[in-house]
This record gives structure tokens, C-alpha cells and sequence, in this order.
């Protein structure tokens, strides 16, 4: 494989944009290498700016569930667009989309949507300390919940890689609100809430961890948050910026019957375009400005072409649920052919699945924490990624991240991956 352009084009990135990227996950920092650079992709597959097409399991990290290039999506983006990209004044569209979110998913009385999942979780966090007038929060080690300076305290994806716990420019004032947990492990929840019940005003978490690979929530885990919570007055989020309409069109909330108080979703519901949303139980969110006194805005909130993508996207999935159960047949195809083809290596792994959430681990399980998914063979994990690459398969280029399939993948495009695996693994 040639990737001349691809290179050319990163040169001249790093002179004009920090780390040549605008996401650091881009960068290719922990696998090496070049940045792949991406000029057009259509249902499973991408081309670069060398001609090479790949078959692609990053998902732009997770909106595309129907594949790039979604015929309707693109309509709907197209039709929209020429009555103006934005207005600063409310839409019939931003009405119907929150109808459609609130009556889909469970808890969520009241919704708002926002610009990114970053901008969901920065929110929801603030309206639950103005809800409970209480100032501290728990997220979990591993858990990516955005940039949000609350949360880069031993975050999980980017920030992870970047080997910092937490972020340079996050104030000592900021990071003494935040509380540290282990995912998976009630009791070290806990004990924070012991040590702080009195001022303890959420708990945040992935319901299926994504940043540090694939981690599911152990049995009783997300139970025990809820109980936890409704005894001490604390609000639960659930963060399913990347879980929500991927794993069940009614999320991780409904896979595992577990409520949550407040939800911030992302990604899926704009189909690719900058769409985040965060919502609640009608109490906590009519604390929300102009209702009431927390305050949050956005120029570009609900904007007519970000709702019409997004909208169009969940309708689809809302009248096609047989979508899920191709994609779980998909995935789990993969995830089996993958782990035979390492254990008949003789290579330790483990792979966590949740749907079309997938995590290989190159190492000895079971992997439930942070500790676990570090334990991974991260070096292995850059030579499979690159082996796999230049076999025409784009891998998310993080140890720390899941597999997103599209259910554009055909059982050839599996297939396919699975021989490049074959080979890959071969040639180590
Ligand atoms: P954004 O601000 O990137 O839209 O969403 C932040 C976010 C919040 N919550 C969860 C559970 C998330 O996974 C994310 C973002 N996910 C990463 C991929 N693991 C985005 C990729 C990137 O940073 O470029």
C-alpha cells in the first residue's frame, strides 16, 4: 500500500493544526505511523487520499450504524440545507426529534440537545449539582466521558494514551470535585460516598465501558449504582454518547433494566453530524435555563441540518429493529472468527462484546477494569493494527477503543476481515 498523500498531508497538517489532527485519537500515537487520510467513504468502506479502500470499523467512532453515506440521511442533509443551515430560532424538527428520544428510551422525560457528547456530559453534570446543591462527583477509571475538564482525571480513551491520568490545565479546584472509582467495583464506590455522602452530587459512568476497549458492567454492578444512588440522594447518569441506539434502540438502560436519572447521548442521534443531547427525569431537567437556574445554551443546538441527519437515522432504526439482531450475528461472527484464529496461535486474549461493541484484548482474562484492559499487549496490538491496515481493514488505532461495525458490513466484508486477521497474525 501507498500512502505518499496520506503522508504529504500530515506534514502540512502538523505545521497548521496541533498534532496535525483535531482529535488526538487520530494521531495514531499508539500504533505508529501516519495518519490515514480519508476522502470519501460509502456504506462499510473508506478510500484515502491514495486511492487505498479499506473496509472500516471505526464508525467515524460510532454514528455510522447503517454505514457511511446513508441514502436517506444524505436526502434528508441535502433537502434540508437548502432552506438555510441554521436559524438561531426554534424548528418543528428540533420538537419531533426530542418527541421521538423521549418517548423511545427510558427516563427521559425531557431532553436537550447540544453540539457533542462532551458538551451532553459537561451539562448534565452541572444541572445534577444544581439539582442536589451538592458539589462532588464519581466517574470511573477508564471511563471517557469528553474533554470536560470534571472529567480528565484518569480518563479513558485520547487521554489515556497519552500516558497523563489527568490533564494538564485542569484546575486543582476542578479535579478536587472529581472521585475516582474502579469500574466493576461497587464497594470502591462505596467508599467515596461514605467519605462524601453529604456532598455527593452524581455518579457518572459508561453502562458499557467503550474508552477502555469493550467492558461490560458486571452483574449487579449497574443495580448496585441505582440502589446506592436512591439511598443517598445522588443523581446517576448514564453516559450513552456511544452505547445509546448502538447496543438496542433503547440502550444500555434497557439491555441491563436498569433506570438511570439523567442520560447524555451523542454520535448516532447525528448521524455524523455534531449532535449531543442529555435528558432526565422532568424534575432535574426543568432546572435547566430557561425553566429554571442552571443555565447551558448553544448557537448551533438542535440545528436544522444536524436534526434532519439525526432524525433521519433514528427513524430508520426505530422501523428497522431487525438492524440489531443482523449486527449481533455480524459481530459475533467476527468476534468468534478473531478469537479462534488467536487461540489457534497460541496468542492469550480476551474479547469482551456487547452487540456491535466489540474488544479484543491481547492478554489472559477475564478484563472488567481498567487494570485488566491495561494488561493488554499494546506493542502486538500496533503490529496487528498496521498488518491489518495494509490488508485493506482500518482497526480504531487505540488499544483503548472498541470495534464499531455498520451493519453496511457484509458476511464477505467479515469474511474478509477475518482472512486479513488470518494473514496478519501469520506474518507477526
Ligand atoms: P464527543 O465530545 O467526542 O462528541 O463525545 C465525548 C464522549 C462522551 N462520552 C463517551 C462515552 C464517548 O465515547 C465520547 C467520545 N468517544 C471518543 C471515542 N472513544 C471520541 C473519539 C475522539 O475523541 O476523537
Amino acid at each position: 500500500m501507498n500512502y505518499q498523500n496520506s503522508k504529504d498531508l500530515y506534514e502540512r497538517a502538523s505545521k497548521v493544526i496541533p498534532g496535525g489532527v483535531n482529535s488526538p485519537v487520530r494521531a495514531f500515537n499508539s500504533v505508529g505511523g501516519t495518519p490515514i487520510f480519508i476522502t470519501k467513504a460509502k456504506g462499510a468502506y473508506l478510500w484515502d487520499e491514495d486511492g487505498n479502500k479499506y473496509i472500516d470499523y471505526i464508525s467515524s467512532w460510532g454514528p455510522m450504524l447503517l454505514g457511511h453515506a446513508e441514502p436517506d440521511v444524505v436526502k434528508a442533509v441535502q433537502e434540508t440545507a437548502v432552506n438555510s443551515t441554521s436559524f438561531g430560532a426554534p424548528t418543528r424538527l428540533e420538537v419531533e426529534m426530542a418527541e421521538l428520544i423521549t418517548s423511545s428510551v427510558p427516563g427521559v422525560d425531557k431532553v436537550r440537545m447540544v453540539n457533542s457528547g462532551t458538551e451532553a456530559t459537561m451539562s448534565a453534570i452541572r444541572v445534577a449539582r444544581g439539582y442536589t446543591g451538592k458539589n462532588k462527583i464519581i466517574k470511573f477509571k477508564g471511563n471517557y466521558h469528553g474533554h470536560g475538564d470534571s472529567f480528565l482525571i484518569e480518563a479513558g480513551s485520547g487521554a489515556l494514551t497519552m500516558g497523563e491520568p489527568s490533564s494538564p490545565g485542569v484546575t486543582e479546584g476542578t479535579a478536587k470535585d472529581t472521585l475516582n472509582a474502579n469500574y466493576n467495583d461497587l464497594d470502591s464506590v462505596k467508599k467515596l460516598v461514605e467519605a462524601n455522602k453529604d456532598d455527593m452530587a452524581a455518579i457518572i459512568l459508561e453502562p458499557i465501558a467503550g474508552n477502555m476497549g469493550c467492558i461490560p458492567p458486571k452483574k449487579g454492578f449497574l443495580k448496585g449504582l441505582r440502589e446506592l444512588c436512591d439511598e443517598h440522594n445522588i443523581v446517576l447518569i448514564f453516559d450513552e454518547v456511544m452505547t445509546g441506539f448502538r447496543v438496542d434502540f433503547q440502550g444500555a438502560q434497557k439491555i441491563y433494566d436498569v433506570t438511570a436519572d439523567m442520560v447524555t447521548y451523542g454520535k448516532i442521534i447525528g448521524a455524523g453530524l455534531p449532535v449531543g443531547a442529555y435528558g432526565g427525569k422532568e424534575e432535574i431537567m426543568d432546572y435547566v435555563a430557561p425553566s429554571g437556574p442552571v443555565y447551558q445554551a448553544g448557537t448551533l443546538s438542535g440545528n436544522p441540518l444536524a436534526m434532519a441527519a439525526g432524525f433521519t437515522l433514528l427513524k430508520k432504526l426505530k422501523n428497522n429493529p431487525q438492524v440489531y439482531e443482523e449486527l449481533e450475528k455480524k459481530s459475533s461472527v467476527l468476534a468468534n472468527g478473531i478469537g479462534q484464529i488467536l487461540s489457534d496461535h497460541d496468542i492469550p486474549y480476551t474479547i469482551n462484546r456487547v452487540g456491535s461493541m466489540v474488544g479484543v484484548f491481547y492478554c489472559e482474562g477475564p478484563v472488567e477494569t481498567f487494570d485488566d484492559a491495561n494488561r493488554t499487549d499494546k506493542e502486538l496490538f500496533g503490529k496487528i493494527f498496521h498488518g491489518m491496515l495494509k490488508r485493506g481493514v482500518h482497526l480504531p488505532p487505540s488499544p483503548f477503543e472498541a470495534f464499531f461495525l455498520s451493519n453496511a458490513l457484509t458476511a464477505e466484508d467479515i469474511s474478509n476481515t477475518l482472512t486479513a486477521f488470518e494473514e496478519t497474525i501469520t506474518e507477526i
